[in-house]
């Protein structure tokens, strides 16, 4: 699968990325001010909870560890990642050291280019050592929480974390 229910439309002017919830102090990015800061490259798999994996993706951005040590860091009692997107609610549901492990970033290009909108641009989550459906396209949003909440598949039966090496497909 791909997406559930295809790109929205998304303006570089009214595009922001919001950290909320369990963080010492809430941030906000416009695009021009996302686009400042300190970027990171990582090189990684990507693998589809349906079979299919795309080799070798050079992910270009800012990473997840940047950003909430922007919003001074995680409250103690924050253990889980809620990720919000622009298509129409979706949401994705992950563990925080999942979220803050080193590979993890907010990406803006892919192989040298832009991301594409059909891709998740103008930025999206890439977490690597997850299945694809945790790498949220259009990013809006990031909500930190002290309990787990199902996201869009993960209320469909999708798994809470998903790691592909231990095929966490289906099921909590
Ligand atoms: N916002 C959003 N992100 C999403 C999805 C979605 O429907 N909406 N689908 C996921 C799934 S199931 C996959 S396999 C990948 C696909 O990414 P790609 O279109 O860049 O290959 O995006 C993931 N991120
Ligand atoms: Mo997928």
């Amino acid at each position: 699968m791909l997406d559930a229910s295809g790109p929205p439309r998304i303006e570089l002017a009214s595009w922001r990325l919001r950290v909320d919830g369990l963080v010492a102090r809430p941030g906000q990015w416009s695009w021009e001010e996302f686009a400042a800061l300190p970027r990171v490259k990582v090189y990684a798999d990507f693998h589809c909870v349906t079979g299919w994996s795309r080799l070798g993706n050079l992910w270009e951005g800012v990473s997840t560890r940047e950003l909430l040590a922007r919003c001074g860091g995680a409250r103690p009692e924050a253990r889980f990642v809620l990720v919000h997107a622009w298509d129409r609610g979706w949401t994705t549901n992950l563990p925080l050291e999942e979220f803050l492990a080193e590979d993890v970033l907010i990406a803006t290009h892919h192989d040298g280019r832009p991301l594409t909108l059909e891709h998740g641009g103008p930025a999206r989550l890439v977490v690597p050592r997850l299945y694809a459906w945790k790498s949220a396209k259009w990013v809006a949003r990031i909500e930190l929480m002290e309990r787990d909440r199902a996201g869009f598949w993960e209320s469909h039966g999708y798994h809470m974390r998903g790691n592909p090496w231990k095929e966490e497909r289906y099921g909590w």
